[in-house]
């Protein structure tokens, strides 16, 4: 692999050493013609900001006996341009738009969203009936729409069994009970997600909040969001999504494009005036990792990660984004005037920002302290729970299935933390993959990761650990909702359960794994109330 963005290739090894690429990967047909990248000219379109969402009028919240904003987004087949050399690609996404319209929401303040199903009935993607979930018989276009890090009731979460065909609409209420953080929502549905997601379901949804704004952070036209998918792409420009040989399970293993398409387009630029800009990055691909540069040595500053505000603004040369993870970055164009500045994935150039060269007045801050993290002590946690993290080959060492615990999806609920409690989830990965490992409805913060004895795991169940324990990156020091396991390792996780009783999900975000059994349900719990003891005495 050829390396650049000032990487040393020791760094490079480290980088690949901790995340892999798939080792192996099943059978395939040839792929038909794919889009020729290398004679796209680059740099040709501007970056698209997606639209900001608007809601369509008031309706009554029971709870607060209250009129909060009422969205209606469609769920529908539509038609965009990537590039402006290339016809326009087909896209199954949340209003007309790729990504869907971005939510713009504040703490405290709840909305409903109404998002209504209105995809043709025949999937353009390859439907594995294999799958739990996705068997023969059911609508092929169904759909459930999951917010990424919301803090939801369980109804309106995103069950992944609780999606609706074409012609159904479903209502969530997103209480936004939680700080300000870049959130993201895209489709859940069982057994197709990953398809799905790669159709295009997925958009933003920023909560802000007074602490936020109070720290006078680069906004409006000055932050910019950065969602990063990448796709195989046919040469009419259309999404190709590989099968293997096997006609009747055409299931991948991990879906990786050579086109990343950033806010839907290919290798587009930003003009940028030279002062203090904020880029909120989601990775909404499949199962790509990125480790982003820029070119010149320009800085990127990390001031955020999944769930807000870290608690000071983090140098970063590479910035490490996994699927489903976000990051909030500041970047200071002032000493780059007239400058031409790329932003690559390791030898990969992916958009290109253009400095103005008159000075530019920036009014903005970037203060040396963002928002106290209060550090969740191990003592606080009443339950530790070793979960592992397997995959299951078949004879030609290719991926079968994708476990968690060593468990299926439908197997019984087997982790019930209570409100309001605080637990260790240690996740085991005796596989040879990063998995970034999700949790719905909480947020957590990383307490280390520590190399384990596989072999003995595997073959004796006992756990030796075979080096130390390393603290979380300060990158990753703040609240996070997806945590990379890194392989043959022991990463541990504190989570609060707060928030709502009810089942939720949590999984490896890796979609092909998600779509193959790498989810689990878990269940929180009311605690037992003293009288209930007495009662059960
Ligand atoms: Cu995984």
């Amino acid at each position: 692999m050829l390396i650049g963005g000032g990487l040393s290739a020791a760094a490079a090894q480290t980088i690949l050493a901790q995340n892999p690429p798939m080792a192996h990967l099943p059978p395939m047909p040839a792929a038909p013609p794919q889009l020729d990248l290398e004679h796209l000219a680059p740099f040709v379109d501007p970056l698209p900001i997606p639209p900001i969402a608007k809601p369509i009028g008031t309706r009554l919240n029971p709870a607060r006996k209250t009129e909060v904003p009422f969205y209606k987004i469609p769920i529908q087949e539509f038609f965009s341009k990537i590039h402006r050399d290339v016809q326009p690609t087909r896209f199954w996404g949340y209003g007309n738009s790729m990504p869907g319209p971005t939510i713009e929401a504040r703490s405290g303040e709840p909305i409903f969203v109404e998002w209504l199903n209105q995809l043709p009935p025949k999937h353009f993607l390859p439907i594995d009936h294999n799958l739990m979930g996705a068997e023969k018989g059911k609508p092929e276009s169904r759909t459930v729409v999951h917010v990424h890090g919301g803090r939801v009731p369980p109804a309106s979460d995103g069950w992944p069994e609780s999606w609706y065909g074409p012609g159904k609409s479903a209502t969530s209420q997103y209480p936004n009970e939680q700080e300000a953080a870049l959130l993201w929502y895209h489709d859940h549905a069982m057994g197709i997600n990953r398809l799905n997601v790669c159709a295009g379901m997925a958009g933003l949804y920023v909560i802000r909040d007074s602490f936020e704004d109070s720290l006078n952070l680069p906004k409006g036209e000055f932050e910019i969001p950065l969602v990063l998918m990448d796709r195989m792409l046919r040469a009419d420009g259309q999404i190709y999504y590989p099968v293997t040989v096997l006609p009747d399970a055409p299931w991948i293993p991990e879906y990786a494009g050579d086109a990343v398409l950033i806010n839907g387009k290919l290798l587009p630029y930003l003009n940028v005036q030279p002062r203090k800009y904020r880029f909120r990055v989601a990775n909404a691909s499949n199962g790509r990792f990125y480790f982003l540069s820029l070119e010149n040595g320009a800085v990127m500053q990390q001031i955020g990660t999944d769930q807000g505000l870290l608690p000071a603004p983090v140098n970063v040369n590479l910035l490490s984004i996994a699927p489903g993870e976000r990051a909030d970055i500041v970047v200071d164009f002032r000493e780059h005037r007239g400058q031409q500045i790329l932003l690559r994935n390791l030898a990969t150039t992916l958009m290109q920002f253009r400095v103005a060269t008159e000075a530019a007045d920036d009014p903005s801050s970037l203060p040396m302290e963002l928002r106290p993290v209060p550090k969740m002590t191990e003592s606080s946690a009443t339950v530790t729970r070793k979960l592992t993290l397997e995959e299951v080959d078949d004879l030609l060492s290719e991926p079968m299935v994708h476990l968690l615990d060593g468990k299926r999806w439908h197997e019984p609920v087997s982790e019930k933390p209570v409100l309001g409690s605080t637990e260790i989830w240690e996740f085991l990965n005796l596989t040879d993959d990063t998995h970034p490992i999700h949790l719905h409805l909480v947020r957590f913060q990383i307490l280390d990761r520590r190399p384990i004895d596989v072999l003995s795991y595997i073959h004796k169940k006992q756990l030796i650990y075979i080096g130390d324990a390393v603290s979380p990156e300060p990158s990753e020091a703040g609240w996070k909702d997806t945590v990379r396991a890194t392989p043959g390792a022991s990463t541990r996780i504190i989570v609060k359960f707060e928030g709502y009783t009810g089942r939720y999900v949590w999984h490896c975000h890796i979609l092909e794994h998600e779509d193959n059994e790498m989810m689990r349900p878990y269940e929180i719990v009311p605690p037992v109330t003293k009288s209930q003891t007495h009662r059960a005495v």
